[in-house]
């Protein structure tokens, strides 16, 4: 049986990159599924604790994240939607997974030594070590990741580019787990890409567009007015080459905008390219300006609408745990007792 898992951080609003990386290919995955397949999609506060923030604001992004998530055309009838504290077996099924993942397989992670670096705004990542002011929490986020995941026994994961050595230990954790107790408890889940697996800060294109980032124009959030989405394209970093081609290594700024038009329009980045390659950066930058914006109005009508429905909400979250912790006690229950742990 096909089980699809996959989550967002209530870190902030979620931006272009959390839109064309996930959500969108969320939904086309909700729409595609067969009468078989269960899809969960969860909002992993659990994690949103590795980058602190006020518990008011922690609140409030949860019920922001999921007003977006629905506007987005995620629909409750056709998937789990719920938060992952509800659920508990997250957290008890975390710590088994920590008693068998080695830290030397954490330390080999990249993405807690970016967030440090942002955090403490240390200049060279080579500057980085375990003693540079790291929480637990931030260095084991891969073994919460990977709870979630087999939690569910999920067989596929839809990610962005910056999940995927995640995904790697998740499978290496799954099958550790396998073999140690000689039963194959843990399916090993794929990663699944979209084409727009990475899309870049807008203000610094050698890094991915980041909810956390300080950087309020390295994004452009899905609830951006027009003028906003204009303003931030218009002060997008790109490069004094002439014309527009596609080039992520030598051109990643405007190969940036070139990837987001494309993914918004359906178009392959070469039809883009043919299309505009005779303009000047702003004439491209007003194009990509237009088909961003044309394309998150209707979004934002129904993100407005439902800002208006909070009891609805609630409703779907609670109804989404209460189904995600039916399977997820039974899945656990299994877990103790391949460990010992059952009476
Ligand atoms: N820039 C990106 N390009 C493509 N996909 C992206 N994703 C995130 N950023 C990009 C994908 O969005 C999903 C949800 O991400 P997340 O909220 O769980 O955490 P994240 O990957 O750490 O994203 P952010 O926006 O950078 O959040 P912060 O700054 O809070 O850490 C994931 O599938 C991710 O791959």
């Amino acid at each position: 049986k096909r089980i699809t898992f996959s989550g967002i951080q209530p870190t902030g609003i979620p931006h272009l990159g959390n839109y064309l990386g996930a959500i969108k290919n969320w939904v086309s995955l909700q729409n595609n599924k067969s009468e078989s397949e269960l899809i969960l999609y969860s909002i992993v506060d659990l994690h949103a604790l590795t980058i602190p923030k006020d518990a008011k604001m922690l609140q409030k992004s949860k019920i922001e994240t999921t007003i977006i998530l629905l506007a987005c055309g995620i629909n409750p009838k056709k998937c789990l939607i719920f938060e992952q504290s509800k659920v508990s077996a997250h957290s008890e099924l975390s710590w088994v997974l920590n008693c068998i993942t080695p830290i030397g397989w954490l330390s080999r992670m990249t993405q807690w030594k970016t967030k440090i670096q942002e955090q403490k705004n240390i200049h060279s990542i080579e500057d980085i070590n375990m003693s540079t002011g790291l929480d637990l929490g931030l260095f084991a986020y891969p073994v919460l990741q990977a709870a979630d995941i087999l939690l569910y026994k999920s067989t596929h994961v839809p990610v962005g580019d910056d999940q995927v050595q995640h995904l790697e230990l998740t499978r290496n954790i799954a099958e550790k787990f396998n073999k140690l107790y000689k039963k194959s408890v843990f399916p090993l889940p794929q990663t699944i890409l979209v084409p727009a697996k990475r899309i870049l800060s807008l203000k610094d294109p050698s890094k991915k567009m980041s909810k956390s980032s300080p950087f309020e124009f390295s994004r452009i959030s899905l609830t951006d007015s027009p003028e906003e989405i204009s303003q931030k394209i218009n002060r997008a970093i790109t490069d004094s080459q002439k014309g527009i081609s596609y080039s992520p290594d030598t051109r990643p700024g405007i190969s940036n905008l070139i990837t987001i038009y494309s993914n918004f329009t359906g178009l392959t980045t070469e039809q883009v390219v043919n299309k505009y390659k005779d303009n000047d950066n702003k004439m491209f930058k007003d194009s990509v300006t237009e088909i961003v914006v044309t394309h998150l109005q209707p979004i934002q009508k129904e993100i407005e609408k439902l800002k208006k429905e909070e009891g609805y909400i609630k409703d779907v979250l609670k109804d989404g745990a209460n189904k995600a912790n039916e399977i997820a006690e039974k899945n656990l229950k299994e877990v103790y007792a391949v460990i010992g742990l059952c009476n």
